[in-house]
């Protein structure tokens, strides 16, 4: 047993006790460098030791203030209390039988939970698997063997994952498509909202959209349409409000399956249980992963039961999928968001969050916008008149934060969007503290 305090019970401060990287640090990346492939990037140059609430203390015994959530995962905060008791004493009783060879409730336990807690009251059936790439290609299968039809639309600046189908469906190459093809066929892009640069209404873009499908695909042909109800890692793009009602629509209308990839928006991240709520969209299947095992790999496709049901008998599966740890950490997971009403806190960090950087905005030129919904939120940096994409600054910002002891992730398909993420479980002190070292790097950064 440690006798160290671990998870929330860590100092929530930001100490930064050695140069950033660290010598331990350093001689970890030396390490690295010997045994692990050069083509894993990563954001900050520190290696972690312990982690919860808002803090990641690194091997040099440096405490950062975490505000990407290692990419929108710990919502719960690291090593959550909750978390920990359900792996532990799941970890007693049995790590792994496979679902498809003898059943467990935790796994039923956890598809109980998202049939009740994502969009819409009609009857859901779910499926779990290790990650948010594997659920987005189950979904893709499901769709098409439900419909019978092949094609899929994905919209421009879409992550949807590295495997073979879901670097299809993602839009930008580098790095996630550069010399990796050739890729799944089938799979026609179409232009999304993004309304800082496209000035369209909601109405307009799906309009657009809409258009495109039916000249380039048209509805029978057509399985299933993918979305992000707010991208991650194009940027944080939130469409203009109208637009994802009026696809789901059109979906509806015409029986295309409508997927909801909520792998980065979900588990109260936007300060709903699910992005669609903004809305009152209902999607006919939705993505999850990341928040919701608080840092297990876990993953899920949820939907109508006449979908999910549709596949035949042994159809889908995996041996790992929905291991009986990783579904009790996410019961504990459930249980914290729940209990600490983490869509509200999502709700009340936003509010900080878009106060402090809407001041900011006012005075620094480059930042094009300050947008994103609950503890989601983004800067994107452009030329003011032409809003040419300042693709530098991000990388130069993450860079300098980290030194002082600030974890900031970057995104957008320009390479032009700082994303901060934090755990939902932060303090507002604790969040302060970042936002004044973030305010102050991006002052320096934008004046050179
Ligand atoms: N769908 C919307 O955000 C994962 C990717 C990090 P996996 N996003 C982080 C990286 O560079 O690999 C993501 C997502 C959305 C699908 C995925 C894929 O989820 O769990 O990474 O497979």
């Amino acid at each position: 047993m440690t006798t160290q305090p671990s998870g929330p019970d860590l100092a929530q401060i930001r100490r930064v006790v050695t140069e950033i990287p660290g010598p331990r640090s350093l001689e970890l990346a030396q390490r690295r460098k010997q045994s692990v492939s050069a083509a894993l990037g990563a954001a900050v140059p520190v290696y972690a030791d312990r982690a919860g609430g808002g803090v990641v203390i690194d091997v040099d015994g440096n405490s950062l203030i975490d505000l990407g959530s290692g990419i929108a995962v710990t919502n719960v905060g690291n090593s959550a209390p909750l978390v920990v008791e359900g792996i532990s004493a799941q970890a007693h009783l049995l790590t792994h039988t496979c679902f498809m060879v003898a059943g467990y409730e935790p796994y039923i336990q956890v598809c109980e939970e998202l049939n009740d807690l994502t969009p819409g009251d009609h009857e859901k059936r779910s499926a779990l698997f290790n990650a948010g790439a594997e659920a987005v290609e189950n979904a893709i299968k499901i769709a098409r063997s439900y419909t019978g039809r092949n094609a899929i639309v994905a919209v421009e600046h879409a992550y949807h994952g590295r495997t073979n189908m879901t670097m299809a469906l993602t839009a930008k190459n580098m790095p996630y498509k550069h010399r990796f093809g050739p890729f799944a066929p089938e799979v026609y892009r179409v232009p999304t909202s993004y309304p800082v640069r496209d000035g369209l209404t909601g109405v307009e873009a799906a309009q657009q959209t809409l258009a495109r499908i039916e000249t380039e695909v048209a509805a029978e042909n057509l399985a299933a349409l993918i979305i992000e109800p707010i991208q991650g890692e194009g940027g944080f793009v939130v469409p203009a409000e109208g637009f994802l009602p009026a696809l789901q629509r059109w979906c509806n209308e015409h029986e295309v399956v409508f997927i909801a990839d909520e792998i980065q928006t979900g588990f109260c991240r936007t300060g709903d249980w699910f992005a669609c709520d903004h809305e009152g969209v209902v999607p006919d299947l939705i993505t999850t992963a990341k928040g919701i095992a608080g840092g297990m790999p876990l993953a899920g496709v949820t939907g109508r039961a006449e979908i999910m049901d549709s596949v035949h008998s042994g159809g889908l599966g995996g041996t790992y999928g929905g291991n009986p740890v990783a579904c009790a950490a996410a019961v504990g997971a459930i249980k914290t968001m729940r209990e600490q009403d983490l869509a509200e806190r999502a709700r009340q960090l936003g509010a900080v969050m878009t106060t402090r950087l809407n001041a900011l905005a006012s005075d620094v030129d480059v930042i094009a916008e300050v947008r994103g919904r609950g503890a989601m939120m983004a800067i994107e940096f452009a030329e003011p008149d032409t809003l040419a994409p300042r693709a530098d600054l991000p990388k130069r910002i993450a860079a300098a934060c980290a030194e002082q002891g600030v974890i900031v992730l970057t995104a957008g398909t320009f390479g032009n969007v700082i994303r901060l993420l934090p755990p939902l479980v932060m303090s507002e002190p604790l969040l302060d503290d970042a936002l004044d070292v973030l305010t102050h790097v991006i002052q320096t950064e934008a004046d050179q």
